[in-house]
């Protein structure tokens, strides 16, 4: 007897670093319909074996960690801005295929106009929009999908016509611009529904691999946290509710009729930018990355405190230096909003090839300024990789042993100096002189670029070459 197999498509991570927590569950609500949808995508994706090409942009709102899930390019882009991010992606990289996913918070309410614009100017991109009325993420505020009756958190009384207006129809609206090729409403409910919305979502996609132009499918979804329903509750009332106010159809169909457009050459390539902007080729750039054990090169490296600790400006520091040695850099930080005792934590790669995200997962180096910083990191640390932590503020050494451990005291020696918040460049000192990733003299150079106040550049020299004598002086031969 035939088996058949029901896998998961290969659009998607098999298992989900990204995400904190169960690495092999979304973290969708039970009954959303978020994840359907993604699962859609991810199967057309497959299908049209368009995979490594394609790119996709997550907005604001709950599909926010899209990334997490799709193993394709991932942007994620400020609230309502994916069509204008869709449209610079698309075209720089034409051949590349283009999804914008956005909520109706996003889409319709503060990406309202991006939304149309992109449309109007019959961008090549496929637009998918999903449509649960109401603001998931955020708790369940009214959004311009809303119903009018329909009780949301900021419309406690049910949405009021006479206040807030009607539900807008966005399929309608895009549909009656000129330059849109395809514009349907489907909905995920029963498998009848999602069978066409499976449908509807090939369709959006062939017509942009077949240059055909703007594609948009508005998928109306269940929300049963926002609104507070069991899964089963809220499938009924979509389609006792929803279906009325947005019914479900083609609104727009040129597709047939569209001939195939040809694709426009980039107008922008990163040769005749670096000649706009004269930008060094990478030839011209001057490269002083010092040879370094295998281990050692290309560190992805995750530093992390508390606020106030420095570790910002430690990342800063190392990919100013970095850059300055040649290597390919990026740094992202991600803080707490406090000013001071809240978390931080940046993500620093220094690569001798282009930088394919400067999100890290993996780090191969880890700097833990605090304990909950060395809780939080020390698993995702590569195995083989350096761990890297404050002595005198973490009562602990790390639980790994498939990894190198540097216990440097470093708080404690920037008292010595006379300034605690030097214990970032004691780190910074303590990394490069056991590694040898960069040469003081590189990172010295840099300091200007990212200490502003220039009286405190000698004592940061100072730090450093503390750091370096350490480690130099516990690997001296005995
Ligand atoms: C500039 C900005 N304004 C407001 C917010 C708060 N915010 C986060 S998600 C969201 C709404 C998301 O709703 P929707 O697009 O419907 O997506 P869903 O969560 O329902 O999938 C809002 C207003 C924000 N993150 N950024
Ligand atoms: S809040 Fe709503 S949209 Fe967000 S994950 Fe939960 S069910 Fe889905």
């Amino acid at each position: 007897m035939a088996v058949k197999a029901y896998k998961k498509a290969h659009s998607f991570y098999d298992i989900y670093e990204r995400k904190s927590g169960l690495k092999d569950v979304t973290h969708y609500c039970p009954g959303c319909g978020h994840g359907v949808l993604h699962k859609l995508i991810a199967e057309a994706l497959d299908d049209f074996n368009v995979r490594d090409h394609t790119v996709l942009i997550s907005p604001v709102g709950c599909s926010v960690f899209a990334y997490y899930y799709f193993k394709v390019g991932n942007i994620q882009c400020a609230h309502g801005r994916a069509p204008a991010v869709a449209t610079g992606i698309k075209r720089v990289l034409p051949h590349s295929i283009v999804i914008s996913y956005q909520g109706d918070g996003d889409l319709a309410a503060i990406g309202g106009n991006n939304i149309l614009q992109a449309a109007n100017r019959g961008e090549n991109i496929t637009v998918f929009f999903v449509n649960n009325a109401i603001y998931g993420m955020t708790g369940g505020q009214m959004a311009p999908t809303t119903l009018v009756g329909q009780k949301t958190t900021t419309t406690p009384y049910g949405r009021n016509a006479a206040n807030e207006g009607m539900p807008m129809r966005i399929s309608e609206l895009i549909a009656q611009l000129d330059e849109p090729v395809y514009v349907e409403r489907v909905a995920i409910t029963d498998a009848k529904h999602i069978m066409k919305t499976r449908a509807a979502v090939r369709k959006a996609l062939k017509n942009q691999i077949e240059n055909k132009g703007f594609s948009l499918v508005e998928v109306l979804s269940t929300c049963p946290s926002g609104w507070k329903m069991t899964p089963v509750q809220a499938m009924h009332w979509m389609e006792e509710n929803m279906f009325k106010v947005f019914p479900l159809g083609v609104f727009k169909d040129v597709s047939k009729d569209m001939e195939t457009r040809e694709t426009i050459p980039a107008v922008f390539t990163t040769e005749n930018i670096r000649e706009k902007l004269s930008i060094p080729s990478e030839e011209e750039i001057k490269v002083d990355i010092p040879k370094v054990e295998e281990k050692y090169e290309n560190p992805r490296m995750i530093m992390a405190g508390f606020g106030g600790q420095g570790v910002l400006m430690l990342g800063v520091g190392m990919a100013q230096a970095g850059m300055q040695a040649g290597y390919n850099v990026s740094w992202i930080p991600s803080y707490g909003p406090e000013m001071r005792g809240g978390t931080a934590n940046c993500h620093v790669n220094l690569s001798r090839q282009r930088v394919g995200s400067p999100l890290i997962s993996k780090p191969t180096v880890l700097i833990a300024m605090n304990l909950p910083s060395l809780g939080k990191f020390e698993e995702s640390v590569t195995p083989g990789g350096l761990i890297i932590y404050d002595s005198s503020l973490i009562n602990r050494a790390p639980k790994r042993d498939d990894v190198e451990v540097l216990a440097i005291p470093a708080t404690q020696m920037a008292d010595t100096l006379g300034n605690t918040r030097i214990a970032n460049m004691i780190i910074l000192g303590a990394y490069i002189g056991y590694t040898g990733v960069l040469k003081k003299e590189t990172v010295f150079d840099a300091l200007p670029s990212f200490i502003k106040r220039k009286n405190l550049i000698d004592l940061n020299v100072k730090a450093i070459e503390k750091g370096i004598e350490l480690v130099q002086r516990v690997n001296a031969p005995a």
